[in-house]
């Protein structure tokens, strides 16, 4: 089973895909500093899923043991991949290299160009850069090339890269969403970009403050991040280490007991005896691990469960 779930980053050239992955890279490296995450491709971004259950989690564990758990969230993988051009399919601009690159993904972002600026030259410019007309055809070009390239049907997001003072326009906004729903099939996101490259500088706390100036509630990228994660079909489990270290993991939908065990450690898969299970928000109820035993909150499970989103489990091996 391959446990690395990756989304691919696509589109025509100069639409923003590399502005976007330098923006999730680096919350990256923002929100996990005391992780180091090892980068094996620069192309490739290591994505934490922020998760309001682990912090609560954390309080539970912190009541128990008297100190600070660790907290090691899920993650998505983004890699970035070079854009494509007419005729790939046909080799054109390295496009077989890319269509190669593009099929070993399990989703995609496709990333259309919604913003204007003359300084940015456009690939095929037939309509108004920026324009509907002009978003369109742009998707039917990568389309096409996918397609022709024997890419198969993937999960796919368009992400609409707009100038941040677009994104509170939101009728305009959704105009855009719409016209593109109804030729293509997928979720559409609208994003700045730039603007999101800009907020990797900041902090949390300044980040909310920039983003409320702009009357914007969520930054588009934490929005793209839980969306690609809906979009590669993952649950949540979570296992409490020792009391020390709390740790959220994906795994496909579907998939059981034995299967999250590998994830976690191959010597649990092998000496599997029996997992203890209990859903996040029942712990939280209950307020600690202990008294949710007694009152049988917690059920035994063999190999075969299928976990369920947002489980705690404790392997017993
Ligand atoms: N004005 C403007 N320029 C952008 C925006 N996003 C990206 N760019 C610029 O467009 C150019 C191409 O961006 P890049 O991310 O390298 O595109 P890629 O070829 O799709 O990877 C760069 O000069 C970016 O600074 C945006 O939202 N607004
Ligand atoms: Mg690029």
């Amino acid at each position: 089973m391959s446990s690395k779930l990756s989304v691919g980053i696509i589109g025509l050239t100069n639409v923003g895909k590399s502005t976007l992955f330098n923006a999730l890279a680096s919350r990256r490296l923002a929100e996990t500093a005391p992780r180091p995450f090892t980068t094996i491709d620069p192309h490739e971004a290591i994505v934490p899923l922020a998760d309001p259950n682990l912090e609560k989690l954390a309080v539970i564990v912190k009541s128990s043991i008297g100190s600070d758990p660790k907290i090691i969230p899920a993650t998505v993988t983004f890699i970035d991949i070079a854009g494509l051009v007419k005729d790939a399919h046909k080799g054109e601009g390295l496009g077989n290299k890319f269509l190669a690159k593009i099929r070993e993904v399990d989703a995609l972002i496709h990333v259309v160009r919604a913003f204007e600026d003359e300084k940015v030259s456009h690939q095929h410019p037939t309509h108004k850069v920026g324009s509907i007309d002009q978003i369109i055809e742009d998707i039917g070009i990568v389309n096409l090339e996918l397609e022709l390239g024997d890419v198969g049907k993937k999960p796919v997001i368009f992400v609409l890269n707009v100038e941040e003072g677009k994104l509170q326009k939101i009728e305009l906004m959704n105009r855009f969403i719409n016209s593109i729903k109804v030729k293509f099939e997928g979720k559409v996101i609208t994003i700045s970009a730039k603007m999101e490259e800009e907020l990797i500088d900041l902090n949390k706390t300044e980040r909310m403050e920039y983003l409320k100036e702009l009357g914007v509630e969520k930054s588009g990228l934490e929005k793209l991040i839980v969306s690609a994660y809906k979009l590669l079909d993952l649950s949540t489990f979570y296992t409490i280490k020792g009391g020390k270290e709390l740790h959220a993991w994906s795994l496909k939908k579907g998939l059981t007991a034995l299967e999250a065990a590998e994830k976690v450690h191959t010597d649990f898969a092998k000496n599997f005896i029996k997992a203890e299970v209990i859903s996040v928000n029942q712990l939280l109820e209950t307020g600690s691990w202990k008294p949710a035993k007694e009152n049988g909150l917690i059920h035994l499970e063999g190999k075969d469960y299928t976990v369920q989103d947002k489980d705690v489990i404790e392997f017993k091996v």
